[in-house]
């Protein structure tokens, strides 16, 4: 409609001005991610968003996604402003592995490799040996175990519990989970399943074991993009957080995707798998943030500098 045009056009504007970027997650908004394509930034998953960050020669990031996104955006790019449309933004990995009670847990166990999930706060990060995406955690984890590290792993205990069935790695797991993730229900997905007997079924290994055994594909966002666009099946069922569904549409408009079943009766609602924070990021207050700079990314030094060594070696290991 013609307010959202106009909003748009002024965000593009105050874009250009202030020599920033747009880089969006694909769990956001539709409207946030197709502007960050037309503006020449990226819609991507958390890997990828780090590396874009640190390719761009813009002045200002401005990271549509939830907090430790914009804070692994800062700690690459210190020179570099990064604004977020709402810092509010968080995530209940994060949330369920404050630093202190990490940071002891840690100490309890000095003879583990430390390695934790991209989703948790600069603190943490600093606290670790490695930091990993759903993308890498797996060849990471083999690449330790292979010399015969034991593994401490935060926060997500489903994506843990994966990678220690997928490596036999022997691995400590941090009690955390994805507020998200951790509703799809495996009962009703086998329903679902007998409906389309054509589908392929793709889960993201933040869920639980009984909805990730029912997968043909378990993997990170990107590599669910791809499973849609490089299988032959005609019909998708996508236990991911339902925003993802813009890109799969954009790149397979031919294919059927069915969101995955989250609580009760095999309800399948696209509006119900949503992160409540990936959906802080809207228009209107990216619009405001611009033009006040407010919603700003702030990391004290020390913490960065420290946090910034498993980070890099997470980058160099990806290459
Ligand atoms: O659930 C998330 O926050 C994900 C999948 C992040 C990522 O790695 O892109
Ligand atoms: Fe965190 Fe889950 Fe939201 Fe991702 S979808 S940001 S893991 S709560």
């Amino acid at each position: 409609d013609a307010g959202k045009a106009a909003l748009k056009a002024r965000i593009r504007d105050l874009l250009t001005a202030q020599k920033a970027v747009l880089v969006a997650h694909y769990y956001t908004d539709e409207d946030l991610q197709s502007l960050a394509e037309e503006t020449g930034g990226k819609v991507a998953d958390s890997l990828e968003m780090a590396r874009f960050g640190t390719e761009t020669d813009a002045e200002t990031l401005v990271v549509c996604g939830v907090r430790f996104m914009g804070e692994t955006a800062k700690i690459l790019n210190p020179e570099k402003r990064v604004l977020m449309p709402d810092l509010a933004a968080t995530c209940s990995l994060d949330e369920g592995c404050p630093a202190d009670a990490f940071s002891a847990f840690c100490d309890a166990h000095p003879d583990h490799s430390v390695v934790v999930y991209a989703n948790t706060s600069a603190e943490v990060k600093a606290r670790a040996d490695w930091v990993v995406t759903s993308s890498i955690a797996l060849p990471v984890v083999e690449h330790l175990a292979a010399q015969g590290r034991k593994i401490l792993w935060a926060p997500d205990k489903h994506l843990g519990h994966y990678i220690e069935r997928m490596t036999g790695a022997e691995m400590l797991l941090w009690n955390g989970a994805c507020v998200v993730h951790e509703e799809f229900k495996s009962f009703a997905l086998e329903r679902v399943r007998r409906l389309h007997p054509n589908a392929a079924v793709l889960v993201h290994p933040e869920s639980p074991d009984e909805v990730v055994d029912q997968a043909d594909v378990v993997g990170s966002t990107s590599q669910l993009i791809r499973a849609v666009t490089e299988l032959p099946n005609p019909e998708f069922i996508v236990a991911t957080d339902a925003g993802i569904f813009w890109k799969m549409r954009q790149l397979a408009p031919h294919k059927i995707l069915i969101p995955a079943p989250t609580a009760g009766e095999g309800a399948t609602c696209e509006s119900c798998a949503h992160c409540p924070w990936m959906a802080m990021n809207a228009l209107q207050n990216l619009e405001t943030v611009l033009k006040t700079g407010d919603q700003e990314i702030q990391i004290d030094p020390a913490i960065r500098e420290r946090a910034l060594i498993p980070i890099r070696r997470m980058l160099d290991f990806a290459r």
